[in-house]
């Protein structure tokens, strides 16, 4: 009985060993036979034993490897740093209709553009603030200004620049709340007014009955009260305007000095940002015009500090083209402090801050 048992073991043990070793013959037999057919067919095409180990890492490129001729592009391809198998596919269309480097084709597949290969292109792409979303505006732009150079055409297409003032101009988003811009691209309804306008106490304005919204005006009293401690005086001139006092303003300076003038220096009525209630101009106790403004300490001490209090100088001496204003020493914009700090950090116009950072498109 003992014995039966024990014969029935080695009989399961023996089959079991037959079996395991079939399963591994099968493998070898096929491993060894289909990468010796490959080896030798892409030793035959060129490719070195090191190129081939690389090949060999994936079976789609080892496929088009052994259909395809020699390609040095194809070992560039995968030997290059920002190499991502699952594009596999698209690089090597991209090369195909493509004139261009390996290594660019890498950066363009890689970031998702699927547009014709120049050296523009590469150059557009690679600015700090591009948009995807924007290529074709950048082309266009760069295109009619081809003395401008990447940066400069990414920075104002960001900026709508390469679209008409007012005519191209949309609605402003206001759930944006503090961060909702007004430009001559973006308008506010005629009747819009912020819901908690605050009227700024006497010892932080010049004149009175002026509003801000109230973030921005607690933070203005925070950064007038820094200021005063360093002994500056730092006082609303103007802060909000409805759209009825912006068009009487306008309008004014329309008169006196004509449209080209009045639209440098002062909003179209819906278009002013002193609508928002978030933006004020300011002066010093004995400084009396907005002009003199920029050869004062407080001037100064804003150019340094604004940003912690949440302000940024609006329209600033650099960015005029940008701002479509010109510069003006007296205009603060409240933004809250960590944008303010953005603003600062990589010197950029709110104009700029708000495609890129805000609307990201
Ligand atoms: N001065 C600025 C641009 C305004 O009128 O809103
Ligand atoms: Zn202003």
């Amino acid at each position: 009985m003992k014995r039966k048992k024990r014969k029935f073991k080695n009989k399961i043990f023996i089959l079991l060993i037959l079996f395991i070793s079939i399963i591994f013959f099968y493998y070898l037999i096929n491993y060894l036979f289909i990468s010796n057919v490959n080896v030798s067919n892409l030793k035959n095409k060129g490719y070195t034993n090191e190129e081939i180990s690389l090949l060999n890492e994936n079976e789609e490129i080892l496929k088009y490897a052994s259909i395809n001729e020699y390609n040095e592009d194809l070992i560039k391809l995968i030997k290059s740093k920002d190499f991502d198998q699952t594009k596999f596919e698209n690089y090597i269309k991209y090369l195909k209709d493509n004139e261009c480097s390996v290594i660019d084709a890498v950066y363009i597949v890689n970031n998702d553009i699927n547009y014709e290969y120049s050296k523009d292109l590469v150059g557009i792409i690679k600015e700090k603030y591009f948009i995807i979303t924007r290529l074709q505006r950048y082309m266009n732009y760069l295109d009619k200004n081809n003395d401008y150079t990447y940066n400069e055409v990414v920075t104002l297409v960001n900026c709508n620049r390469d679209l008409e003032y007012y005519v191209d101009a949309v609605k402003t988003d206001i759930s944006y709340n503090e961060l909702m811009i007004a430009n001559k691209h973006y308008s506010l309804d005629n009747n819009f007014e912020p819901d908690d306008l605050v009227v700024i106490e006497n010892n932080y304005t010049k004149v009175s009955n002026a509003k801000l919204s109230l973030a921005a005006y607690e933070a203005f009293k925070e950064l007038s009260d820094a200021a005063k401690k360093e002994g500056l005086s730092i006082l609303a001139q103007s802060a909000y305007r409805s759209y009825e006092t912006q068009n009487n303003l306008y309008n004014k300076y329309k008169q006196t000095n004509g449209i080209t003038w009045a639209d440098t220096w002062s909003a179209r009525a819906g278009y002013s940002e002193h609508q928002t209630g978030l933006a004020l101009d300011v002066l010093s106790k004995n400084v009396t015009s907005l002009g003199d403004f920029e050869n004062t300490n407080e001037y100064e001490w804003l150019l340094n500090n604004s940003y912690k209090y949440g302000f940024i100088l609006r329209y600033p001496e650099d960015k005029t083209e940008q701002t479509g204003y010109n510069f003006e020493s007296w205009h603060y914009r409240y933004v809250g402090k960590d944008v303010a700090q953005i603003i600062h950090d990589e010197d950029l116009s709110f104009d700029e801050y708000f495609a890129y950072y805000v609307l990201k498109k």
